[in-house]
């Protein structure tokens, strides 16, 4: 691993963005340290068209000491060809890991999608709280305020609407029944003998369906309670069983969860 840039890479996140999840969960496995900064929806607006550059408000962004990258893709990209060849990312696999990649991208709206016409209007406290946990007092306030709105500009940006919902869930539904025939040969790694980008992209993606014990925000009962009723067609699937175990075999620890001193630890070795 070419080390270099190791001590001066910062994640713009969301905390509970699962394409933010990707890319965490890939430099925590990858153990390439990094500041992470979970930002408050609406404030992460500016920051994001500012560091991206590119007419677009998404997380993650990972600044480097030369640019900052939007797009869960295109950092992997960027850690390819400034760390690799990373053992999630393996030079012969490549090609097969990032059709996996693109595959379960594609369904990440739908999920979120799914997730917010399944929580709008019923569990607006714990979405408040989700939004501002990260917040300054101040933030958090405008939030609160500001919420109705928001959550109507949510509405139109993500076209959540019943047809959309349906059609979300439709979609992720082909996505699991993919999965599941990937995995009927008893395999526990979609491409090779361990875990690589196109494990963790998937199960990054799901998690939100899954909620694996071990994700901070998906993993909270209180979520799962408050989704229970949405996700239930789901709940026994195989490829949700094998969100969580994938989660249980391979999350570790998440970096920004670690002592400063264990940090700093990481950080200069
Ligand atoms: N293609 C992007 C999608 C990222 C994305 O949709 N991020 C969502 C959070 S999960 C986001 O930042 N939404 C807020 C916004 O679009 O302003 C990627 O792979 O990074």
């Amino acid at each position: 691993m070419k080390t270099s840039t190791a001590n001066s890479l910062t994640l713009y996140t969301f905390a509970m963005s699962h394409y933010s999840e990707k890319i965490r969960w890939t430099l925590d496995h990858s153990h390439i340290p990094y500041r992470e900064v979970r930002m408050t929806p609406v404030f992460h607006i500016l920051p994001a068209l500012r560091m991206g550059r590119r007419g677009q408000t998404t997380l993650p962004i990972l600044q480097t000491p030369k640019r900052s990258i939007q797009d869960s893709t295109r950092i992997l990209d960027w850690l390819i060809e400034h760390y690799g060849p990373l053992d999630v990312l393996p030079k012969t696999q490549l090609t097969q890991i990032r059709d996996v990649e693109r595959r379960f991208d594609a369904i990440g709206k739908d999920v979120a999608r799914f997730l917010y016409a399944n929580s709008f209007g019923s569990a607006d406290a714990h979405i408040i709280r989700l939004w501002t946990d990260y917040a300054t007092p101040g933030q958090a306030a405008f939030i609160r305020r500001a919420y109705p709105l928001i959550r109507w500009a949510f509405k139109r940006k993500l076209s959540i609407n019943p047809k959309r919902a349906a059609l979300a869930q439709a979609r992720i539904t082909e996505v699991m029944d993919w999965l599941e025939a990937q995995l009927a040969d008893g395999r526990t790694y979609l491409v090779g003998t361990h875990l690589t980008a196109a494990d963790i992209t998937a199960a990054a993606l799901l998690a939100p369906i899954a909620c694996p014990a071990q994700h901070p925000v998906y993993g909270e009962p209180l979520f799962a309670q408050s989704m229970a009723a949405a996700i239930a067609p789901w709940r026994h699937r195989a490829a949700l069983q094998w969100v969580r175990r994938i989660y249980e075999l391979h999350r570790g620890q998440f970096f920004s969860d670690l002592s400063s001193d264990q940090q700093a630890a990481k950080r200069s070795a």
